[in-house]
Parts: C-alpha cells; structure tokens; sequence
C-alpha cells in the first residue's frame, strides 16, 4: 500500500462515518434476570443497541459469573468491536479483561463494578451505589425522628459491588444514630422469591412486633417481604417501614398503597450513555471519563405513585 492509500485508510478507520453505530457488533453479557429492574434493562439495552443500528450479540448468565467469563471469551473469539458487561460480582475479573484488551476490545461495565485496575475497562456506566445507601439510611434517620429503630436488612447478591456499597453507604448514614439498630442482615440475592423467604424467616425469628423498619438493597426483595409482612397479619409500610432501591414500577405502586415507604431511582439506561461514549471512542479516540454517573433519585409518599406507575410501567418493565 502506498503513503498516500495507507493514510486514506487509517483517516477512514477514524473517521466519523467509519465508526458510525450501523458497522459494530457488541457483545452483551448479562447477569440474568433476577428482578424486574435488570429485566428493565435487557429490553432498554436491546432497543437503544437497535436505534443506532447497532448488532447487539445478547448472552444471559444465568446469574454466573463463570458463564459471563466463557461469554467474554467468545465475543473476543468473535472479534467483536466492544463489550458490555454487567458483572454479577466484583473480584475474579482480571484475567479475562487482560484478554479483550490484549485483542484492542473495549470493555464497558454496566451497573456494577470489579476490582479490577481501571485501565482494564473503558469506562463504568453505574448509579453512585455507596449514596443509594446513605440516602435510604437518611430516610429512615430522619424518618423514625428519634424513636428507636430495630432494622432488617435483605442484601443483594453476596460479593456483588451493589450488595457490597448499598450495605456500606447505608450504615455510614445511622452510625452514630443510637436509636436505630440492624438486628438482621442477609442475603435475599435480589429477587423476590428470597426476599419473601427470609423476610419469613426475620419475622419469625425476631417476632413482628420488633422489627421497625426493612432496608432491601433492591425493590424486588422489599416487594416479596411485603408479601410474607402480610401474611404474617402485619400492615407493611405500617408496622414496618419499607425502604429499598430501583424504583421500578411495583415499588411506585405499593408506596401509592401505602405498602412501602420509599424508594430510590436507579435508571435501566445504563445503555444509552455506554454507547455514546463507545461511539465517541471509535470516532475520533475521545476517551470518555472512568466512571459515567447515572442519577439517584428519592421517591415517597410525597410524589405522586400512581401516575409515575402508569408511565413507568410501560418503559421496559
Ligand atoms: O439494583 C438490582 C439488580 O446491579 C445495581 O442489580 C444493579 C442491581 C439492581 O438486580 O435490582
């Protein structure tokens, strides 16, 4: 190839319309779909990849992260042009990033995050997990104003980055508030079949009556304890305060019932920004910031449930 031809070539690789969405193939491997917010986020990644024209390679994992590794490893046998990932836990993930960079493969997190060194990935697309945790334990500090407080808490996924800042940002907002306790700490793996499970088994163990307040990492979890709260004859949102995170549309209704108390916004977007930060990259090689916040929004009894419910209900979910 001449001077002239190879420099042609490489200003057409960077150029714009080389890089335009309609030429790439990505891989996208997800988590599964343990609740109704990742569910949200399938069918949003789907239509935004679908909108630029973009041909999205989908791998369900089932909730593993092994199989989100031989995912991984397929798409970079593939050749794809980049990867979304949504890391169902936080370690274990070096090795196969080394791998996709070692084959020029951008790598974009989606949700949640890894211990991993940050040159490993082109960027993050997640809510600030730690202040989703801090902000529903304010809630609640603020909340019970002084009385005592005997909580429950359902985690997420154990070892997952959001079971992990959500426990974390939530405690550092009562500490130092003796009035409020977490008597119970376990893992619902945020669904709603757990979440109703050991709900069951909080109640049972601590009795109804002592238990002030739930804190569920995930809107699903909180969804399935209001299941067992009733069926033990206690009034959730009552006799328990209910706060937890996502604010799919089942959390706007049972605050608009009266069944829970507050919730947290967390975007199914998470899509959107990655892509356009992809496309900005294959354009012109702007590289795009290490970690793209999405915004974490308070709901209660205050907003109008209902109709954020009719509205949400058809996006995704
Ligand atoms: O809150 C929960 C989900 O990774 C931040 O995963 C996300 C969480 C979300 O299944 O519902």
């Amino acid at each position: 190839m001449t001077i002239k031809a190879t420099l042609l070539a490489s200003a057409l690789i960077f150029s714009p319309l080389a890089a335009t969405a309609a030429d790439l193939t990505i891989g996208f491997s997800q988590i599964g779909s343990e609740s109704g917010w990742r569910a949200a986020e399938t069918t949003v990644t789907k239509q935004e990849a679908e909108a630029r024209g973009i041909n999205l390679k989908f791998a369900d994992a089932q909730q593993k992260q092994e199989n989100q590794i031989s995912a991984l490893r397929s798409f970079i046998a593939q050749g794809v042009d980049a990867i979304l990932v949504a890391p169902v836990v936080a370690t274990g993930w070096d090795e196969v990033l080394e791998e996709a960079q070692d084959s020029d493969i951008p790598v974009i997190l989606l949700d949640r995050t890894v211990d991993a060194p940050d040159n490993l990935y082109l960027t993050a697309v997640t809510s600030d997990l730690v202040h989703e945790g801090s902000v529903a334990g304010q809630w609640l500090v603020d909340d019970v104003a002084g009385a005592d407080c005997r909580i429950v808490e359902l985690q997420g996924t154990t070892g997952s980055s959001p079971a992990i800042d959500r426990k974390a940002g939530f405690e550092k907002a009562i500490a130092g508030h003796e009035n409020l306790e977490i008597v119970r700490s376990q893992t619902g793996d945020f669904t709603r079949s757990q979440g109703k499970v050991v709900m069951e088994s909080f109640l049972k163990a601590e009795g109804g009556k002592n238990i002030c307040a739930l804190y569920a990492h995930n809107d699903d979890m909180a969804v399935g304890a209001i299941q067992a709260i009733k069926e033990a004859g206690l009034k959730p949102g009552e006799d328990i305060r209910i706060v937890a995170i996502d604010a799919v549309p089942d959390a706007h209704l049972a605050i608009a019932n009266g069944e829970m108390n507050a919730t947290i916004e967390l975007t199914p977007n998470m899509a959107g920004p990655a892509l356009d930060a992809l496309a900005a990259y294959l354009a012109d090689g702007t590289t795009p910031p290490k970690w793209i916040q999405t915004e974490s929004r308070l709901y209660t009894a205050a907003d109008d449930n209902q109709a954020i419910y009719e509205t949400k209900k058809g996006l995704g979910y």
